[in-house]
């Protein structure tokens, strides 16, 4: 903590910066940020910026907070504070400023790395765990921060986690510590539920419906298109039994494509959806991606047909099928 908040004294006007449509994991990394260094280091000038937008479920906690980021480059800043974010691609006018303003950036993520983004910030926190809340918290001293931030990051946690699925050991024990410390579980579930939003149930069972099954040695493999909540289709599909579920998103000539798998195809097999999958992809069809080993995400130029058979074909080579050829189940409908 005395390294994060040593580098942070540094500097006068501070910007936290969130990735494209922010999660509660990002607002609420983002918002303890805010309030330690309001609370530590008073005369700063420091800002949330959401470029890129805010996602839907973390309108609660917006709320909660009563934060409204802001959504323009302020005009001055000395540093860049990237949260929860793995690479500068993913926030074009933030990256221009550090390029061609000289703006020196700070890194703090648990998203499987991005080696030139790490690698050019002038301090980088990045380490495997299931929230960017959890870092900020160990990272943090703990008397500095009041209820709403307590209240943030374990909001921020049980959703990134989800709720608790993800390395469970460590993330229960940080949740356990904030509850002490005066945070409350009930209020952050609360501030987590949806209304089961119509367009999204409808998503979902398109995206079922339009689904295609392949088969890979043991290995059940669901590719399927929809035009909203691709995330949350291929959250289902791995509920509904797929060991990696693939949803895309074409629009005109771009396709962005959301990955999902379990956790026993990462172990056994080694199948990392970031690193096989989503960053060969962003470099074969001029893009961007990445994300975590079962959660990723990419954004592509290119057709759906040739996203989704490279993505076989990588998937193939990566589980060692002969041929790099997958079988397709055929379904009768
Ligand atoms: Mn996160």
């Amino acid at each position: 903590m005395a390294n994060l908040l040593n580098f942070l004294l540094r500097f006068r006007h501070i910007t936290i910066v969130c990735h494209p449509n922010a999660d509660p994991d990002c607002i609420g990394s983002a918002y303890a940020l805010l309030a330690l260094l309001r609370k530590r280091l008073p005369d700063r000038h420091v800002i949330i910026l959401a470029s890129e937008g805010i996602s839907t479920v973390s309108e609660k906690l917006m709320d909660y907070l009563q934060l409204r980021p802001a959504t323009d480059l302020p005009e001055a800043t000395d540093l860049y504070v990237l949260v929860d974010t793995s690479s500068l691609d993913q926030v074009p006018a933030v990256k221009r400023a550090v390029e061609d303003g000289g703006v020196p950036y700070a890194i703090l993520d648990h998203h499987v790395s991005d080696e030139r983004t790490v690698g050019g910030a002038a301090f980088s926190l990045v380490k495997e765990r299931s929230s960017t809340c959890e870092i900020i918290f160990d990272a943090l001293d703990k008397k500095s921060l009041d209820k709403r931030a307590l209240q943030a990051l374990l909001v921020g946690i049980i959703y990134d986690s989800r709720r608790f699925l993800i390395l469970p050991d460590s993330t229960i024990i940080t949740a356990s510590r904030l509850i002490d410390l005066g945070a409350e579980a009930e209020l952050a579930l609360r501030i987590l539920s949806s209304e089961h939003d119509p367009s999204e149930r409808m998503a979902k069972l398109k995206g079922a419906a339009r689904l295609r099954l392949y088969k890979a040695d043991e290995w059940l493999i669901a590719i399927t298109n929809v035009g909203s909540f691709e995330a949350s289709v291929a959250r289902s599909l791995t509920d509904l039994g797929a060991d990696v579920a693939l949803v895309v998103n074409e629009e005109g000539k771009k396709v962005r494509l959301s990955g999902r798998s379990t956790d026993s195809i990462y172990k056994k097999a080694g199948l990392n959806l970031a690193k096989d999958l989503m960053q060969p992809l962003a470099e074969s069809f001029s893009g961007q991606g990445g994300g975590h080993p079962t959660a990723a995400s990419a954004n592509l130029k290119g057709s759906s047909g040739a996203v989704t058979s490279a993505a076989m074909g990588l998937i193939a080579g990566k589980l060692g099928i002969k041929g790099h050829t997958i079988k397709e189940i055929h379904t009768k409908k």
